[in-house]
């Protein structure tokens, strides 16, 4: 049987129902508008922007990316998402991540208007979200729900090991799997978890991301396991054009036939993370322009 959960196919249903829904909201206002900060000149974070603004344009969602020198002093950024929050044409603002490390990444998503925050990483969002209150919520947790939401009946009861404790991926996705509409008995791993493998093979869903290739083995999972493999890791491969290939965290190969669904690297989470992206731009904008 085949376990692959394919991530591109759910995201473009995904896609498809935004894009209904902006056709409706643009009949009588301007179309969401979506602004993109991109610091410096990280190859993979230029190679997500360029992602995100061809999606946006597909679903008619406008974007301007607001690319700016790796040498930009904090003030400088701070003063850019000032002037945005303070532009009423901007329903959402996004910062792409990692900024460099002269800035401090926490004031600047501090900075940023929560009700613009189409990331959902201001701490008003994702307390908002601890407490079940969401507003926002961060685009790869969220898109990881409707992953299993796909690929399970019900996640009530389930235990489910999130491996990796981000800001921005396991911590948000804890909170989402422990809520009370889905139930799920959530263990979060992490650098220093003692023996990973007792924790994997105990659950019924493992979610990787901890961006090191090959952490998930098939000795580490059991029989009938769901994996999201969130990672992305560049490996040197000298027979594609590129010079690399892209993996995950988990060895695909072997982990599939025992798994009753696997989410692939690439066409797994990534292509989830733009899709619930622009979903929560529209969002931004209904919630703006009511
Ligand atoms: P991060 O890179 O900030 O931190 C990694 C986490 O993994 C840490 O919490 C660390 O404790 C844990 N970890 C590291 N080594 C481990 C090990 N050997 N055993 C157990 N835990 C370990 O995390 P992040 O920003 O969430 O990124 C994780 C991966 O997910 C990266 O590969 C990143 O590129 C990818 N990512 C993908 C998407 C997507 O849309 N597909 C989105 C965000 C991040
Ligand atoms: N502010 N920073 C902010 N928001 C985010 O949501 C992100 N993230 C992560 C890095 N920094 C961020 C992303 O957008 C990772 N990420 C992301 C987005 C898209 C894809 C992967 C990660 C993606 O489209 N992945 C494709 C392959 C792309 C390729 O070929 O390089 C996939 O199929 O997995």
């Amino acid at each position: 049987m085949d376990s692959r959960l394919d991530g591109r196919a759910i995201a473009k249903s995904v896609r498809t129902a935004t894009r209904n829904a902006v056709e409706s909201f643009s009949a009588h206002a301007d179309p969401p508008a979506l602004a993109v900060v991109l610091v410096g000149d990280h190859p993979a974070s230029a190679s997500y922007v360029r992602g995100k603004k061809r999606a946006a344009s597909e679903v008619g969602i406008q974007s301007t990316v607001h690319r700016r020198d790796a040498s930009i002093s904090q003030h400088e950024l701070l003063d850019l998402i000032r002037t945005l929050n303070a532009d009423d044409a901007v329903d959402g603002i996004l910062v792409q991540l990692p900024l460099p490390d002269h800035i401090d990444q926490y004031a600047v998503i501090e900075t940023i208007d929560p009700t613009k925050d189409v990331d959902g990483f201001h701490p008003q969002n994702l307390g908002r979200l601890l407490i079940g209150t969401p507003q926002f919520v961060p685009a790869t947790p969220a898109g990881i729900m409707v992953l299993l939401e796909r690929a399970l009946d019900d996640l009530a009861g389930a235990r489910a090991v999130v491996v990796g404790r981000s800001n921005i991926v396991g911590k948000p996705l804890a909170a989402l799997l422990m809520q009370r509409d889905a139930n799920a008995t959530v263990t979060v791993c992490h650098s220093r978890t003692r023996d990973l493998a007792a924790h994997t093979k105990a659950a019924d869903i493992v979610i990787a991301a901890a961006g090191r290739p090959n952490l998930i083995t098939a000795d580490m999972v059991s029989d009938g396991v769901t994996v999201i493999d969130v990672g992305i890791n560049r490996v040197d491969d000298d027979s594609r054009e590129r010079g690399y290939r892209l993996v995950g965290d988990v060895d695909y190969d072997a982990v599939a036939p025992k798994a009753h669904a696997i989410t692939p690297v690439p066409g797994g989470v990534g292509p989830m993370t733009i899709a619930m992206l622009l979903r929560n731009t529209l969002q931004a904008a209904q919630h703006r322009r009511a």
